[in-house]
């Protein structure tokens, strides 16, 4: 299987899922930067994702599966015995997506665009961080009552996600210092050797384990 990715963007979740199930992925880079978009092989990526963004991830009978959210269920379940996500069919599953959706339509697409783009102006980026306050208010009490992880004691894709797409804070300005469960969460997660090693294969910077764990 081929993850198309980007580093730094929403791409890192999936690939932090197929490192926890031990997926061994290929990986192939695409330029959000340019027109048109390439991938590291050259090839034009409309022909792979029509809508131009990262993630996708080509299977082995090369069908292409688009949406995060789809591609990190598809990869814990593919390797159930990992048991990174309750089985299909449990309430359980259904919380898994209940976050996952949470973290999609309430956080990804509220960080993003607005908060990368300041030529969208001050008033959508005002509005876009008092939701994520409140948003971000209510994961932070969840995770004290239910945590330490969004799904209580175990890891789960939920957890890469909200990972993933929180550690945008610090570059957006988006302030997290009030969120105590949270930030031990983002530390937690931060020191899985998973997690470290997606974030090396993408070029990214990793905090020393000692100090994050
Ligand atoms: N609905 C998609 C959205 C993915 C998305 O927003 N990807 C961003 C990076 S985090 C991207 O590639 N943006 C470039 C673009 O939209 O043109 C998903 O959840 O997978």
């Amino acid at each position: 299987m081929k993850l198309y990715y980007a580093p730094g963007t929403c791409s890192l979740a999936p690939h932090i899922v197929a490192n926890e199930a031990k997926i061994a992925l290929d990986l192939e880079r695409v330029d959000l930067g340019k027109t048109p978009r390439l991938t590291g092989s050259g090839a034009d990526y409309a022909s792979i994702n029509p809508n131009l963004y990262v993630p996708a991830l080509r299977l082995d009978d090369g069908a292409i599966l688009t949406e995060g959210v789809a591609i990190m269920q598809y990869l814990a379940d593919y390797e159930p015995e990992n048991k990174l996500v309750p089985p299909p069919g449990t309430l359980a599953r259904v919380r898994l997506e209940q976050w996952l959706v949470f973290i999609s339509t309430e956080l990804h697409k509220m960080y993003s665009p607005w908060l990368f783009h300041p030529e969208y102006g001050a008033q959508a980026q005002d509005v876009a961080r008092a939701k994520l306050a409140q948003r971000l208010a209510y994961v932070d009490a969840q995770l004290a009552t239910n945590g330490p992880f969004l799904l209580g004691l175990d890891f789960s894709p939920a957890d890469a996600y909200l990972f993933t797409i929180v550690g945008w804070s610090q570059f957006t300005k988006v302030d997290l210092s009030s969120f105590t469960y949270l930030r031990a969460l983002m530390d937690r997660v931060a020191a899985r050797p998973a997690v470290r090693e997606a974030m090396l294969a993408q070029g990214l910077q990793v905090k020393d384990p000692v100090a994050a764990a």
